[in-house]
């Protein structure tokens, strides 16, 4: 089945999307998202001048084969832009081979291994009561596991929380500048702990918490972070620190028994070959969008699986809802899945453009069961919501000094 077109549709129902579809001779076409949040078009450029141009006329069913030919082919490897690229195409072709088998992807994956994918979902609040009434909130629409998020007093914008006070803070795709954040780590201390034992005292201990710490913390801080929030019972701290250099969390997992996640910007296995094989977190974070795809996110979880580490896959608003798609069938087929995050399936104009049938019960993800990934795109409608450059904010500590957004 030769790939006759390769189509790159960027579009912007609220924020970006980057979507590729991959048409085959007779017909069947698949989809892939591609969208690496304010970099899109440098992957739009990758795609058109140095992907597609080699792959018409390739057989379609040749997946692992086309997935070497552009990682291991490459003399460029990793990346965030390269990997979204090979992501895309590889999800599309994992779409058209199921279309092809008439079963939808989990069922290729090798079945399921449960009835539905649990789900965290975000509370976020201009303070830790207003956290909680959203919280409580999310509670009472049956999910099963909330991530905490609350401003932090004496910043002017926290992470997770409102941006410019209108709507929710990944989903303004109007950024034409990068906006600028202020970071105190002393003052995030002095509000943490709060928020999650008045969380505990007003939801109980029926419920999974979570938090994202984005990166803000040195290796020592998310360590003391870490013994400080041990009594909460949270499901996972995530990304407290960075782990370019993956023996940090040497540092962090010698101090505290919090369970750790991290891996939402890897690109590779290799990101996180030393986190996993020395048992330093408990749940990878990889994206099928940002880690190259299905293909690479099953090899990833199976590396996980032996050494105790389970999958958490990101599922942040900047993920389109054909990777949502994607990372169904991987949690609803991977044994050693753990939850899914899930933002909801966008706003009006995103559901005109992505339609599927998948949804969410009792605090679960239920896959779809059309063949392939179970996912449409509407080319038409998306000529409607044209791209708008935008960029995600950068963080500077009060003084001045560049930090980790
Ligand atoms: C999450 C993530 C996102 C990222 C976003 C960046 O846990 O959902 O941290 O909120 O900030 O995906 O583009
Ligand atoms: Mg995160």
């Amino acid at each position: 089945m030769k790939i006759k077109e390769i189509k790159v549709l960027v579009t912007c129902p609220g924020r970006n999307f980057v979507t590729v579809k991959v048409v085959t001779e007779d017909g069947i076409y698949g989809l892939g998202d591609a969208t690496v949040n304010g970099r899109e078009m440098a992957v739009v450029a990758y795609l058109q001048e140095h992907v597609a141009p080699c792959l018409i006329d390739r057989d379609a069913h040749r997946i692992e084969d086309i997935w070497q030919y552009l990682y291991r082919g490459a003399y460029w490897r990793k990346g965030p832009i390269t990997m979204a690229a090979i992501a895309a195409i590889d999800m599309a072709l994992w779409d058209i081979k199921g279309k092809a088998a008439g079963l939808p992807l989990y069922q290729l994956l090798g079945g399921r291994s449960r009835n539905g994918v649990t789900v965290y979902v975000h509370a976020n609040g201009e303070n830790v009561d207003n956290t909680l009434d959203n919280a409580d909130d999310l509670k009472g629409q049956g999910f099963k596991a909330i991530r905490l998020q609350s401003a932090v007093p004496g910043l002017p914008v926290t992470y997770g929380v409102l941006g410019d006070k209108k709507d929710y803070f990944e989903l303004q795709g109007n950024r034409s500048l990068p906006p600028e954040e202020t970071w105190s780590t002393q003052k995030y201390f002095s509000m943490i702990e709060g928020l999650f034992a008045a969380a505990r005292d007003r939801l109980g201990n029926d419920i999974h918490l979570l938090h994202d710490v984005h990166n803000r913390l040195t290796p020592i801080e998310s360590a003391r972070l870490g013994k400080l929030l041990e009594k909460y019972d949270l499901l996972f701290l995530e990304d407290a620190s960075l782990a370019e250099n993956q023996q940090s969390y040497d540092v962090i997992r010698q101090h505290t028994t919090i369970p750790l996640a991290i891996g939402e910007t890897f690109n590779t296995l290799w990101d996180c070959k030393y986190l996993i094989e020395n048992q330093l977190i408990d749940y990878i974070r990889a994206a099928a969008t940002h880690a190259g795809g299905v293909t690479p996110m099953r090899r990833i979880a199976d590396f996980a699986a032996i050494h105790s580490v389970k999958t958490a896959p990101h599922g942040a608003p900047d993920l389109s809802p054909v990777c949502l798609a994607a990372h169904a069938h991987l949690d609803t087929w991977a044994p050693n899945f753990g939850i899914q995050e899930f933002v909801g399936f966008g706003n009006d104009e995103t559901r005109r453009l992505f339609s599927h049938d998948m949804r969410i019960e009792d605090g679960m993800l239920h896959v779809s069961e059309a063949p392939g990934l179970g996912i449409d795109f509407d080319e038409d409608a998306a000529k409607d919501y044209p791209y708008k450059r935008s960029y995600l904010p950068v963080s500077r500590l009060e003084d001045g000094t560049l930090w980790n957004w």
